[in-house]
């Protein structure tokens, strides 16, 4: 009986360490993110064809042994991953102050519907109001946006901690 209460302080210790771990691996990711833009299996259009992001996020358009060569170009010509290739591996960070709407296009597709945007959100509302004369788009989604990935150490550490309990009871 003892041994059980000591494993379930233990246990208990662990899921606090294990929640606490989770939590700072969730809020490093968000300072930055990559996020990855592909082909999908028609070989004509970009797989997400519309990500959202935040100020300091990484895209990175990747492909590789396509049947047909593609490129990401900027419709103001931003970023632009070169000559459209087989195998592509291009990266593009959006640095604060950068938050807008940015429409691309695989140029050679362009006219098939090969086509994509990314939504920049502003970093946080500090960031947001020193960098509103160059706004393209302001949305107040980033805050919200925050909430579903907060939610998952707590959902984690739900189960977990569901799962200790009824192994003590079990044992008592
Ligand atoms: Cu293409």
């Amino acid at each position: 009986m003892r041994t059980v209460v000591s494993w379930g302080i233990v246990l208990l210790f662990v899921s606090v360490f294990v929640q606490a771990s989770v939590a700072s691996g969730v809020a490093q990711e968000q300072e930055t993110e990559d996020v990855i833009i592909t082909v999908d299996s028609t070989n004509l259009r970009f797989s997400p064809d519309t990500v959202t992001v935040t100020e300091g996020d990484t895209v990175r358009f990747f492909w590789s042994g396509q049947a047909l060569p593609h490129n990401a170009v900027e419709t103001n010509e931003l970023f632009d991953s070169g000559d459209p290739q087989r195998d592509v591996d291009y990266s593009f960070t959006f640095e604060v102050g950068m938050n807008g709407t940015y429409d691309f296009v695989c140029e050679p597709h362009a006219a098939f519907g090969m086509v994509g945007q990314i939504i920049v959100e502003p970093a946080s509302m500090n960031q947001e109001n020193t960098t509103n004369d160059t706004n393209v788009t302001n949305s107040p989604e980033s805050d919200s946006k925050m909430l579903p990935s907060l939610t998952i150490p707590f959902t984690l550490s739900a189960i977990v901690f569901g799962a200790y309990t009824k192994k003590s009871r079990f044992f008592e």
